[in-house]
């Protein structure tokens, strides 16, 4: 499709919905088969499922909460975002939040508190969160500002106001970032895919707090980055094994050890894989491979989900996953919604 097409909106956010739903059904798991993935996936294709059984997660619900955000208030309004953040988890708590998230979420809904970003702060004794947290619901910001400059910026704000590390919202730019390329078609050319990424991570982790963060948390001088260039490297090489990309990315919870990751996902299924089904498309191998990865499951493949999704458009996205996943008729609608808002400003 065109560069910033409507399919490429509704793509990216119906596929990170359905990656957190087919997702969750291996989170946390060390090793999973691509048999069991594949046979997970092909179930989805029977008839006598009931709509929307597959519930989203945490990833889902805030991203959710980032749109409808974005669309009432016509962009970014911190305190609106927080709030909404704060009802959704008062109102369904079960949803799988991280064990961390939950206090600030807690203090987010206090009528008291006059600075948003305060309560993500004092997490880990000032240090704050570098959990995915803010990464996995980062895509909208992409769907909404058509400038580049916007995205990293309000993607930086939203995420901090659960996640204050730099390991943590730069994970939530870098994951932006990779659906606002993907949306201008920028995966037609995969290498300058990832060099564009790593020039703007260079600019992004540039700054004081990242080399304080990355020296305190014995990381490279620029984490992102030197993640983005094993990218680079696995990329280049015709045989990977997962055990590989599990040692050299992860598969974790952390910001670094999962959007990276997600990025690879996206790349490597670019073309047709032994280990996938050749009657696959683009997006289908990317959910497949994500889930097989293991760990942290429904958030890597809700992140790949939205870079793929903006890539291949709607259509790449099989009907039986879409019905048998709770909320992807939402994000149908609210993708419309967020692909007029990107063309009005
Ligand atoms: P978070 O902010 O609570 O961070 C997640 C976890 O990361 C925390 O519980 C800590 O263990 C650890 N952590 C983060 N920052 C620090 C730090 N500075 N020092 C020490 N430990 C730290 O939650 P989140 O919103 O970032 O959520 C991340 C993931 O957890 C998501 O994938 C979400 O789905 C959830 N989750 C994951 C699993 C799983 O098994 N992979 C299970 C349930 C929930
Ligand atoms: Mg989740
Ligand atoms: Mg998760």
């Amino acid at each position: 499709g065109a560069p910033a097409s409507l399919s490429r909106f509704r793509g990216a956010l119906v596929a990170a919905v359905v990656g957190d739903c087919v997702g969750g059904e291996f989170e946390g798991a060390e090793e999973v088969p691509m048999e069991s993935v594949l046979k997970h996936l092909n179930s989805l294709d029977d008839e006598t499922k009931g709509d929307g059984i597959l519930e989203y997660s945490d990833d889902t619900a805030m991203a959710r909460c980032v749109v409808q955000s974005l669309l009432t208030r016509g962009g970014f309004d911190e305190q609106d975002m927080a709030r909404r953040f704060a009802k959704e988890y008062s109102e369904s708590p079960g949803r799988g939040y991280g064990s961390g998230v939950i206090q600030v979420l807690k203090k987010l809904s206090s009528p008291q508190l006059s600075d948003v970003y305060q309560p993500a702060r004092n997490q880990y004794n000032g240090r704050g969160s570098f959990g995915n947290g803010g990464a996995m619901r980062a895509a909208p910001f992409a769907l909404a500002f058509p400038d580049q400059a916007d995205v990293k910026r309000f993607a930086c704000s939203g995420a901090m106001l659960t996640h204050s590390c730099s390991l943590g919202y730069n994970g939530a730019v870098l994951q932006a970032l990779a659906v606002h390329l993907s949306l201008q078609g920028a995966l037609e050319l995969p290498q300058q895919f990832i060099s564009k990424l790593i020039t703007e991570m260079e600019e992004v982790e540039g700054d004081e707090a990242t080399r304080n963060d990355a020296r305190i948390l014995k990381e490279a001088e620029k984490p992102f980055c030197e993640r983005l260039h094993r990218v680079r490297d696995l990329m280049d090489r015709s045989k990977v094994s997962i055990e590989e990309v599990i040692s050299e990315l992860g598969n974790g919870i952390a910001a670094l050890h999962s959007v990276p990751t997600a990025i690879f996902c996206v790349l490597h299924c670019l073309q047709p894989r032994e280990c996938l089904p050749e009657n696959y498309s683009g997006l289908e191998r990317t959910i497949a491979y994500s889930l097989a990865l293991g760990g942290d499951t429904d958030t890597i493949a809700c992140m790949a989900g939205a870079i793929a999704g903006a890539h291949y458009g709607i259509t790449a996205i099989p009907q039986s996953w879409i019905k048998c996943c709770e909320g992807t008729e939402d994000a149908d609608v609210n993708a419309e919604r967020l692909h007029m808002l990107y063309h009005q400003s």
